[in-house]
């Protein structure tokens, strides 16, 4: 038996049906099929989110000028920028609401007597308290089951106040993942806020989408286009604001870091208003490079190709005698990585310049199109989970759209490798034989953990600890561990740093358990010692 056998051996009949399907192992020069972004078995410890973590948590929460208000109980109140790092500041006279958690607090009687009037008092408190220009409203499971109507109590303040004020249904129920959440963001945002602005465009204009500033990638991301001279109108969403978002249909491009999260703005944007999106990899000196030449390669400007060059040989300059350094003690070491949609892909190529092989690779909510790459999309059945989901539609704007190259220009860019409008799956670069396990989940992870004995193993917050106490060392790659950034050449160099202290600090294979030397209960049993 082999790996995977193995681990899918213990499963029953049922369950081994479904998992099968979802765990393969690399064949180089075959088809891998996985399956993808289909429900979870209950009770078996999916590392998953829910769909109101993908609205409110990914895509809403990191709008610092917003005022979000989640419509439920206390709890669900927890997850916000502390857990998932989402750093901000503004400026000027902007206002930051980031670090502050409004919720409605439903208690039982307003489960049973309707939450909306708790609803319309939240928003007024919040008014009076914080009188922000913009509120937003995140749906938790109990709201969808009792039917508050949320959009109904938006609309009556949204007329009172005369401010902008969204209602997002995502309650936590909703779809499979987190990722039906990150859909109905999108929609919310295009429909009422995208393309409202009307500022003037700019030269060498862009957005960033799909980047979230988690430990200060955003900014760092931002600092290097900066030096190369773009104009970023927008960030989607990190350390980012409604205001800078009204105007994001005057951008000439638009750069997508995660796709999974926001490539429905990506696809609306083109549609609506005409902006072009190129994939990109801010992540790891080759996706860096890279994403920064194709970048220069859609403006085809001498000046700003030429500059493109002197920032990334001096961006390297800086930082390679210190990566060649932690190369020689990370070399030749294995690695699991797990994340939730698009990072697990996104690190391969910084592991690779560090000698690192990623052995055990997994996405939590991911699709069959980040696995398996765009051409797969066609291929992909919606079932009645997805269809859950309201897709919206959109028509070209007779004002506001604009098109930076003709479509001539545009298809002989695509036919020079642009990845204008495309992108490929983790398939395009992990290596042979890797095992890959889709919605993996905490049995699993233990058990190929013992079979495969990574070195390092890249996780999140629900199985960090498990991780590390089976003696193996663990970095988070959605927070970062409370560091970062990690994006971006210095993001490169922390990264290294930090993996590298984890790997040489053998601390938990140190420690041993009380029981393996002592016993932990004494008693007697009638009598008898
Ligand atoms: Fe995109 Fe993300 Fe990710 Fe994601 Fe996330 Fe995250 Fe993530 Mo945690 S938006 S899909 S829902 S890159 S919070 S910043 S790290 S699971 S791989």
């Amino acid at each position: 038996m082999n790996s995977r056998e193995k681990v899918l051996d213990k499963y029953d009949s049922k369950i081994y049906k479904n998992r099968k399907e979802h765990i393969i192992q690399i064949e180089d020069g075959e088809a891998n099929v996985i399956a993808a972004d289909t429900r979870a078995i209950p009770g078996i410890l999916t590392n998953r989110g829910c769909c109101y973590a993908g609205c409110k948590g990914v895509v809403i929460g990191p709008l610092k000028d917003v005022a979000t208000i989640v419509h439920g109980p206390i709890g669900c109140s927890y997850y916000t920028w502390g857990t998932r790092r989402s750093k901000s500041k503004s400026e000027g006279d902007m206002k930051n609401f980031s670090e502050y958690s409004l919720s409605t607090d439903m208690q039982e009687t307003d489960i049973v007597f309707g939450g909306d009037k708790k609803l319309r008092q939240a928003i007024d408190e919040t008014m009076a308290i914080f009188n922000p220009s913009c509120i937003m409203i995140c749906s938790t499971c109990p709201i969808g089951l009792i039917g508050d109507d949320i959009h109904a109590v938006a609309a009556k303040a949204e007329a009172d106040y005369g401010i902008k004020i969204l209602a997002f249904s995502c309650e936590g129920y909703k779809g499979v993942s987190q990722s039906g959440g990150h859909h109905i963001a999108n929609n919310g945002l295009m429909k009422h806020i995208i393309g409202t602005g009307d500022a003037e465009p700019v030269k060498y204009s862009i957005n960033l989408l799909g980047e979230y500033n988690i430990g200060g990638d955003g900014w760092e991301i931002s600092r290097i286009l900066k030096r190369v001279g773009y104009n970023i109108v927008s960030v989607m969403t990190g350390d980012g604001s409604v205001e800078e978002l009204k105007n994001a249909h005057i951008a000439d491009l638009n750069l997508v870091q995660c796709h999974r999260s926001i490539n429905y703005i990506a696809e609306m944007l083109k549609t609506k208003y005409g902006t072009e999106w190129l994939k990109v990899n801010f992540i790891g000196i080759e996706g860096i490079k890279q994403s920064l030449r194709d970048t220069a390669a859609f403006f085809n400007d001498p000046e700003l190709t030429a500059r493109t060059e002197e920032v990334i040989a001096d961006e390297i300059d800086e930082i390679m005698e210190e990566m060649a350094l932690y190369k020689t003690k990370l070399e030749g070491k294995t690695a699991a990585v797990y994340v939730g949609g698009s990072r697990t892909h996104h690190y391969i190529n910084l592991l690779k310049t560090l000698g690192v092989e990623v052995v055990l690779a997994g996405y939590e909510f991911a699709h069959r199109d980040d696995y398996e790459g765009r051409e797969v999309l066609p291929s992909i059945k919606m079932d009645a989970d997805s269809k859950n989901i309201e897709s919206i539609t959109v028509e070209k704007d007779p004002e506001k759209y604009r098109t930076f190259h003709t479509e001539e220009r545009i298809q002989e860019l695509k036919d020079a490798g642009l990845p204008i409008e495309s992108y490929t799956g983790l398939w395009s670069d992990i290596n042979d034989k890797a095992m890959v396990t889709d919605d993996f989940n905490h049995f699993e992870t233990e058990e190929f953990i013992k079979l495969l004995k990574p070195d390092i193993f890249f996780s999140g917050i629900k199985d960090k600890y498990v991780v590390q106490h089976s003696g193996i060392p663990s970095r988070q790659l959605h927070s970062y561990d409370y560091s970062g950034p990690y994006a971006g050449f210095k993001g490169a160099l922390n990264f290294a740093k930090e993996v590298t202290l984890a790997v040489n600090t053998p601390a938990w294979n140190l420690v041993q358990a009380p029981w393996k030397s002592e016993p932990t209960l004494e008693g007697s049993l009638g009598g008898m010692e």
